[in-house]
């Protein structure tokens, strides 16, 4: 329950996907998309050797952006792991020139720099033959026989979990992904949970299954689209829990390195998405895609540089906070922490702002940035706020609100 409440109060996390995929520069779904058998792929690992790969430098750029978290993809669904494992030998260490565990070399320099680390793991495998019967990716073009153990297959996925789980220290959480393949399958979800907690008792588990959480779960995730919204189609079935939340989109439009993706979002997109989440109560996971020498793209460098100027100012009206005390509306959102409530105008062209009733008292109003008073009026018609031009933030006005 305690790292419940402390990931609640994070907010801001760095997502990474990286993987031998990253050669290709097209994405991690590159041995889907271009239908690459199981023998071509097994190829990549041999020209991966990111030779740039400095943990002390990404684990900064997260802090620096103000990011309290970083999950990163220990095994993505090519079944590729991309640390030491000793029950397969499908491995960083032992198919690549580079020959090192850079999950042991993140995890120590996350311990040494105070950040936590969870670790992203596919369900789903379009590389190990037991992953049987198959789901609707990884198809016959793999080369697979058209048989296997799907036990035998999450006795693997169990016994990679507990490596990941004893050898790298104290592990934020599991993020699960894939179970969409066959989601009315059984994963033995049960048994896999308890491992986790067995062995880590404060790691959080979280599944991105697109449905309501399933016992075991401390957080439901949201992919690329905030609590309760379905723009990219991936949720119909979901519906918002009460355990913690957490929102992932990616910088560009990619997970894994895409050359081509020039698609950046903007400074002012990825501020607003941060803030909006915690309106909605919830985590933003940020995501990028290193690049197969092992350095981050300099324009997503350059993106996180400026997420940390605004948060290093506004962070105080984002971390710890949680949403409400109204929901998310059209001109912006609104957080809270004890008597404070924060009001984020993030889309508003008029210099008054009303509200409903916000059911306690207001005693003081100001602008965050500076102090300076905000006129208001509280009537039978709600809280009117008046924000002169001037003062308007064109990324987030944000006014601080005492009550009683
Ligand atoms: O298929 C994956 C995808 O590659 C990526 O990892 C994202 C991250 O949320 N999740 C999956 C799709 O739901």
């Amino acid at each position: 329950m305690k790292s419940r409440e402390w990931f609640q109060d994070a907010k801001f996390g760095l997502f990474i996907h990286w993987g031998v995929y990253s050669v290709l520069g097209d994405g991690e779904w590159v041995m889907n998309q271009q239908q690459i058998p199981i023998q071509t792929y097994e190829k990549i690992p041999t020209f991966f050797n990111p030779t740039q790969f400095n943990p002390a430098e990404w684990v900064k750029m997260a802090k620096d952006a103000g990011m309290k978290y970083i999950t990163i993809t220990s095994k993505h669904h090519d079944g590729f792991a991309m640390y030491d494992s000793k029950v397969s030998d499908y491995d960083i260490v032992e198919r690549t020139p580079y020959g090192k565990d850079i999950l042991k070399m993140l995890a120590d320099e996350c311990r040494k720099q105070g950040i936590k680390l969870f670790f992203y793991h596919s369900q789903l495998d379009w590389h190990h033959p037991d992953y049987f019967p198959r789901g609707f990716t990884g198809g016959n073009w793999t080369g697979r026989e058209e048989k296997g153990n799907m036990n035998k297959y999450l006795d693997y996925m169990d016994a990679q979990l507990a490596e990941l789980l004893t050898n790298y220290g104290e592990v934020g959480g599991i993020w699960f992904d894939g179970m969409w393949d066959k989601k009315d399958d059984d994963w033995r979800l049960e048994k896999t949970y308890q491992l986790i907690h067995q062995l880590q008792p404060a790691a959080l588990v979280g599944s991105n299954h697109h449905r309501s959480p399933y016992a075991g779960e401390d957080f439901q995730m949201f992919e690329k689209d905030l609590p309760g919204h379905n723009t990219t189609g991936f949720a119909p079935e979901q519906k918002i829990g009460d355990l913690p939340k957490e929102t992932c989109e990616t910088i560009n439009n990619s997970w894994g390195f895409s050359l081509k993706d020039a698609s950046n979002k903007s400074r002012k997109e990825l501020i607003q998405y941060l803030v909006k989440a915690a309106g909605y109560g919830s985590n933003f996971l940020l995501n990028v895609g290193p690049m197969p020498n092992g350095k981050i793209q300099p324009e997503h460098t350059e993106l996180l540089k400026h997420m940390g100027e605004w948060t290093k100012v506004y962070g105080e009206t984002i971390y710890g906070t949680r949403g409400g005390p109204l929901s998310a509306r059209e001109w912006g959102v609104m957080t809270q922490r004890g008597n404070k409530i924060y009001v984020h105008i993030l889309n508003w062209q008029d210099e008054t702002l009303t509200l409903p009733k916000l059911g306690e008292k207001i005693t003081s109003a100001k602008l965050f940035v500076d102090k300076t008073p905000v006129k208001f009026i509280e009537n039978e018609f709600g809280l009117s706020l008046q924000v002169p031009k001037t003062k308007m933030n064109d990324v987030d006005t944000i006014l601080e609100l005492e009550v009683k």
